[in-house]
């Protein structure tokens, strides 16, 4: 451990000291310290048991990670039963869920039953669930990283509703808090939130971090935490180091203390997590041979047997109540604030320090010596205050009254925000669906019946290029400061207005795409965190999805409700290059659990679409929405938009041509390709008559539809139908498909099999390149004529396969 350390940070400006208000009571203190050992008791049985006890039936390991919830177990004692209120919101390190479960059940809002089946089905999930773990989880975490950096745009998000007061006044601002492994810091993601957040001037977060110095493989470089703590001093953060408890601290004041403060500072971290793990006699071996001539330390190691003198080198603040809690308490700012907590993976557990420790699990041998040491009889592993030598009454009192506890809910059911039914389709005759957008969306900034006020909108640097411009011009750049567009006050002519103010409803962010899906990820969960509905809006290029594409994931897998503009797409951005032209984000689209894709041809369509996403992201069974737009300006229809064809957008297609009767061929499009679809239908239709042209809106829709129908028919109603089901019913069963779309052909090829019709399937396989629409088009085969061609092709197969081999359909079945 080679760092200089206090307990306080050294003075400076933004520092602050980690004083104790109130020195807790004695015996509020032993209260907190008997639920520590309860909690690393519960959630090393909670694992053991998972392994050991429930029967296997897979040849798999269950898993869990005692060593990582050992280091974290003090921390979050004295978080959860002492330092948080229930306006506070947490993310816990994925590893340290079972701490997480033990003290929600001590606090009696968590089930048993849940902890008897950490990491069974129906059970505790192994990394805290927001959607599938019942008790208090505020944000999911398991990819590490995510989850620390979404609470900084949480605390974001709070203050944008406090701004404009969507929340009440008189609603107190909570500690945005993530509790980090010390290696998550290896994820990138984390400094880009950090740079984000330095920009925003964020408020209320406290990242602690567990610096046990261990990763999952191994022990992490010694110098690491001098950067930790320079990064964040950069960044505008406090930071608090919590190094050695209360026991070492006095031995330091003693004689020989200097010189023993200095070897412990100087150990690398590798011989001291060794040493850890040895225990008491290989300390006082190496102390001996290390210091054994100083001055006063032959007496400090006689004055400790093996078991004490371990007790005390392994004092670290991390695992000191005292020390956390008045590191905690102290802060008296709303800067934000990082911890850095040693502690000792595995602390208190007989692999503590192991380098290997990371998956390591206590044998049933060991978890017997440490249950007859907690004095818990066989049976009473889960009771609550089993063997604890405070007595049960005064710990019940105590839990009662712990203020996190203090709401019987902390998460928060706003009503929906009333949003228009329909929106106005803008005119013109020639449009891209980017375009579109942006206008759809201008007009919702001037509609009167509502609903835009909940808007918030965001990008990465890609604001006026996604056409989010007119909208920003009307609501503005959020900030928490006003501040005038100086270009205009210079009169330097532009059509964007750059104005912020606290009232602004755009968010603009860095080109880094984590944190645009970590924002919408905080902002779709406005409602249940902090009371207020917002209806988020992300905009970026569409090939940049992959860039961000786990933290999306994590914000679908939190439940959070955003819409997702992803404009432009595809080769149609054509001399823009194969660098960003997207080939894979339908697929994306059609696979992404809580995600709803669409791909709209026309404007109209879209403004089907985006009606029903402002509904859909507010639903308890909705969740985020993509739209993959085009800059492509094509011809629009001229048509009206009855309530039905807005109901067939939105379930995922429709025939713009429909089939003639018994039609033995469809051409079958997506999105921007749509005018070389209908070009190629109306050469094939000279000679083909009654082809039908099938304009799919949505992959996804009646993808999940199908399944949906084909699942419910198998649990017996015979009667159900799939929205494509029905739109197939309209050809021959010979039907061959043509599909085409701007990206990926599996995104429409399993059309084939809703009903045996044969497919033959367009898109892109292939890198893009430079070029214009209709040589890209030429090149990978998505002009009319590559449809036309595929048509023939199609033809050809048919009348051979059909003259091979009889269909069910044509024995009467
Ligand atoms: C994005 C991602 N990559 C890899 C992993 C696998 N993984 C789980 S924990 C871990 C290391 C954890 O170390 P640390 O954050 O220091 O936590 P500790 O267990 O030491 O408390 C890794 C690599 C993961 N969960 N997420
Ligand atoms: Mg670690």
């Amino acid at each position: 451990m080679q760092e200089p350390l206090s307990i306080s940070a050294s003075a400076g400006a933004g520092d602050r000291q980690g004083r104790l208000a109130e020195a807790p009571a004695p015996r509020r203190l032993e209260c907190l310290r008997a639920l520590e050992r309860k909690v690393l008791w519960l959630s090393t049985w909670m694992i053991h048991s998972a392994n050991h006890l429930r029967p296997g039936r897979d040849g798999l390991k269950v898993g869990g990670h005692q060593a990582s919830c050992a280091s974290l177990v003090t921390a979050m004692t004295g978080l959860y039963f002492d330092v948080l209120r229930p306006q506070d919101r947490v993310a816990v390190k994925p590893h340290a869920s079972p701490v997480f479960h033990a003290i929600q059940y001590l606090l009696g809002r968590q089930s048993r039953e849940k902890l008897e089946r950490f990491r069974g089905f129906g059970g505790a999930q192994s990394y805290p669930s927001r959607t599938k773990d019942g008790d208090d989880i505020d944000f999911s975490t398991g990819s590490v990283g995510l989850g620390v950096a979404i609470t900084l745009f949480a605390s974001l998000v709070q203050d944008y509703l406090r701004l404009k007061r969507l929340v009440p006044d008189d609603q107190p601002a909570g500690r945005m808090i993530a509790l980090a492994g010390d290696a998550e810091l290896d994820e990138g993601n984390v400094f880009e939130a950090l740079l984000e957040g330095w920009k925003h001037e964020i408020r209320n977060v406290w990242w602690i971090i567990d610096y046990n110095r261990q990763s999952l493989d191994s022990v992490v470089e010694d110098r690491l935490v001098q950067h930790i703590d320079g990064t964040f001093r950069t960044f505008g953060w406090d930071v608090v180091s919590l190094k050695y408890g209360k026991r070492l601290q006095d031995a330091f004041t003693r004689p020989g203390g200097e010189a023993l403060r200095e070897w412990v500072d100087d150990c690398p971290n590798s011989l001291y997590s060794a040493l850890v793990y040895r225990g008491g006699a290989a300390w006082r071996a190496r102390l001996s041979r290390d210091l054994g001539s100083t001055q006063g330390i032959a007496a400090l190691l006689d004055q400790h047997d093996d078991a004490s003198l371990h007790a005390l080198m392994t004092n670290l603040a991390g695992h000191d109540l005292n020390s956390i809690l008045e590191a905690f308490h102290g802060v008296e700012s709303d800067a934000p604030t990082c911890f850095i907590a040693y502690t000792i993976k595995g602390y208190g557990l007989p692999f503590a320090g192991h380098k290997d420790n990371h998956s390591g699990l206590m044998s049933p041998e060991q978890m017997e010596v440490y249950r007859r040491a907690e004095g818990i009889a066989p049976g009473d592993e889960y009771e609550p205050f089993a063997g604890l030598d405070v007595p049960e009454e005064e710990l019940r009192r105590f839990l009662d009254q712990v203020p996190f506890a203090a709401n019987a809910r902390r998460r928060y059911a706003p009503p929906p925000v009333a949003v228009p039914e329909v929106l106005a389709t803008p005119q013109g005759q020639k449009m891209s669906t980017q375009e579109g957008f942006g206008r759809l969306l201008n007009d919702l900034a001037q509609d009167p019946r509502g609903g835009a006020d909940r808007v918030v909108t965001a990008s990465p640097d890609v604001t006026v290029s996604t056409n989010l411009g007119a909208w920003v011009n009307r609501r503005g750049v959020f900030d928490r400061r006003s501040c005038a567009d100086l270009f205009r006050e210079e009169v330097v002519a532009s059509t964007q207005k750059w104005e912020k103010s606290p009232a602004g409803q755009h968010i603009e962010l860095g080109i880094a795409e984590n944190n645009l899906f970590l924002l919408l990820a905080a902002l779709g969960l406005a409602g249940p965190l902090f009371g207020a509905r917002l209806l988020p809006i992300g905009a970026l290029y569409d090939p940049f999805i992959e860039r961000g594409l786990d933290a999306l994931n994590y914000a679908c897998y939190q439940g959070a409700g955003f819409l997702l503009v992803a404009t432009p797409s595809g080769l149609s951005l054509a001399p823009e290059g194969g660098a960003h032209q997207s080939v894979i984000t339908p697929l994306i689209g059609l696979g992404q659990p809580g995600m709803t894709a669409f791909e709209p041809a026309f404007v109209d369509e879209l403004a089907a679409v985006l009606a029903w996403s402002l509904r859909h992201i507010q639903d308890d069974d909705g969740g985020s929405v993509y739209l993959r737009l085009s800059s492509r300006p094509i011809d629009q229809p001229k048509r009206e938009m009855t309530a039905e064809l807005r109901a067939d957008v939105v379930r995922g297609g429709y025939w713009l041509v429909p089939p003639g009767p018994g039609a033995e061929l469809a051409i079958v499009c997506s999105g921007v390709v749509a005018p070389e679809a209908i070009e190629a239908h109306a050469q094939v239709c000279e000679d083909i008559p009654g082809v039908g042209l099938l304009l799919i809106s949505s992959a996804g829709q009646l993808h999940a539809d199908w399944l949906a129908a084909t699942r419910a028919r198998t649990e017996g109603s015979a009667d159900a139908r799939s929205h494509v089901e029905r739109l197939l019913a309209a050809l021959s069963p010979r039907a061959a498909l043509v599909t085409v779309l701007d990206g990926h052909p599996a995104t429409l090829s399993w059309l084939g099999a809703v009903a045996r019709h044969r497919v033959v399937a367009l898109g892109v396989e292939r890198f893009g390149q430079s070029g214009d629409i209709p040589d890209l088009y030429r090149e990978y085969g998505l002009d009319a004529r590559a449809i036309v061609d595929a048509v023939a092709r199609a033809c050809l197969d048919q009348s051979a396969d059909l003259d091979r081999c009889p269909r069910p359909a044509d024995a009467g079945g």
